[in-house]
């Protein structure tokens, strides 16, 4: 046996007494059903190491229109030190923040992404972060689920998340990946345009094989809403629908998006019964939402001049609940922070900016571990 596997998961498989049974019987570690109950063990993620992903047309599609000759001209190379530096200061910030919240915080590998690296189909000058657990890592219950992440510069991300996944596996958690997609070119729609508004939208991303990000799911208990976006097709929704079988029901929800990635700045349940629209992608709500309270977000506070490489202001919203109430807000956000405070939540506030600049905020940035709570169902 690998003398690298921990202790407690070597005593658990050659104690021959043990049966598999008893160790599946322990009461999980990983233990998350929704967004809001009580939070206890988080993943936040690292920023060091992080590289500048290498231009594609999946960058096309998702990333700012201004930024395309920085990804053109300096895919592969690590970003800035000084960017790198300031984005770990708030993450530091956050980190301290939530354990004096009372909360347990693991952290992945820092691993060096400015590396060339090869599949028998293509190539990648680099990899990107460890920065956004969220967007790899999908937690239902007691089972962490790997996703099927398309975008190639991302293809080995999940390597800096593998020692803290057999760490939970050893405490009982299930642990799912997702078939490896090839990433071949049939994934890939080369012809892809953004179309305008007003069309059905386009996605850059073919039925080939089944993709989704992690990120474009958030779990409101039995029913978890989901977006098809440029990174999350048709094939992979159904796969995880089959997969979670009949205790789950899985509801897609269509915002007004022309290059839609990552459903967690766009709609962002809060609570039972409440959920943060972005009211520019949202005229109402779904039908089957119709007894939930939407609360419009106000417009974000992010200055026009500052850089953000790969998303939109909407980060604002892109916030993390410790419980129903406390809620984890960006200290600039100030029109956010007063409408939660009407709203009845209580912000908590943190300084976030520079790590906004490398696409996510306070729930792209995290990982539910464990929540206190079971399933429910809300609707
Ligand atoms: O809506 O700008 C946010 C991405 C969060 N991972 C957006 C994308």
């Amino acid at each position: 046996m690998n003398t690298a596997i921990e202790s407690d998961l070597l005593e658990e498989m050659i104690v021959p007494n043990i049966s598999t049974k008893s160790v599946i019987s322990k009461p999980s570690i990983v233990n998350s059903y929704n967004e809001w109950d009580p939070l206890e063990e988080v993943i936040v993620g690292n920023i060091d190491g992080a590289a500048i992903p290498p231009w594609h047309i999946m960058l096309q599609a998702t990333m700012p229109l201004q930024h395309t000759q920085m990804y053109q001209q300096q895919g592969g190379q690590p970003y800035p030190k000084e960017l790198i530096d300031a984005a770990r200061k708030d993450l530091d910030e956050f980190v301290h923040l939530l354990e004096a919240e009372g909360v347990t915080v693991r952290r992945p590998d820092i691993v060096d992404y400015a590396k060339p690296f090869a599949t028998p189909d293509w190539n990648s000058q680099g990899g990107l972060y460890s920065a956004m657990p969220r967007d790899l890592l999908l937690i239902i219950g007691n089972e962490i689920i790997e996703a099927p992440m398309p975008w190639r510069s991302r293809y080995f991300e999940i390597n800096a998340y593998r020692k803290l996944l057999k760490h939970y596996f050893s405490l009982g958690a299930r642990w799912t990946a997702l078939p490896k997609p090839q990433l071949s070119d049939e994934i890939y729609d080369y012809t892809y345009q953004e179309e305008q508004v007003g069309k059905a939208v386009r996605y850059v991303i073919t039925e080939f094989e089944p993709v989704f990000d992690a990120a474009d799911f958030v779990r409101c208990g039995k029913d978890i809403f989901y977006q098809k976006s440029n990174v999350t097709n048709a094939f992979g929704v159904e796969w995880l629908r089959r997969h979670l079988g009949d205790n789950y029901r899985l509801h897609e929800i269509k915002p007004n998006d022309s290059h839609p990635m990552h459903i967690d700045a766009t709609f962002m349940p809060l609570a039972p019964g409440k959920v943060l629209i972005n009211p520019e992608r949202f005229d109402k709500l779904p039908e089957v939402l119709k007894n939930w309270e939407a609360l419009k977000a106000p417009a974000s506070c992010i200055p026009e001049n500052f850089d953000l490489f790969m998303s939109s202001r909407w980060l604002s919203m892109n916030i993390l609940m410790l419980d129903q109430e406390r809620v984890i807000v960006e200290k600039g956000e100030t029109a956010l922070i007063k409408s939660f405070k009407d709203w009845g939540f209580k912000p908590i506030i943190c300084n976030f900016r520079n790590f906004n600049r490398f696409g996510g905020s306070f729930h792209c940035a995290t990982a539910d571990i464990r929540r206190k709570g079971s399933l429910q169902s809300y609707l």
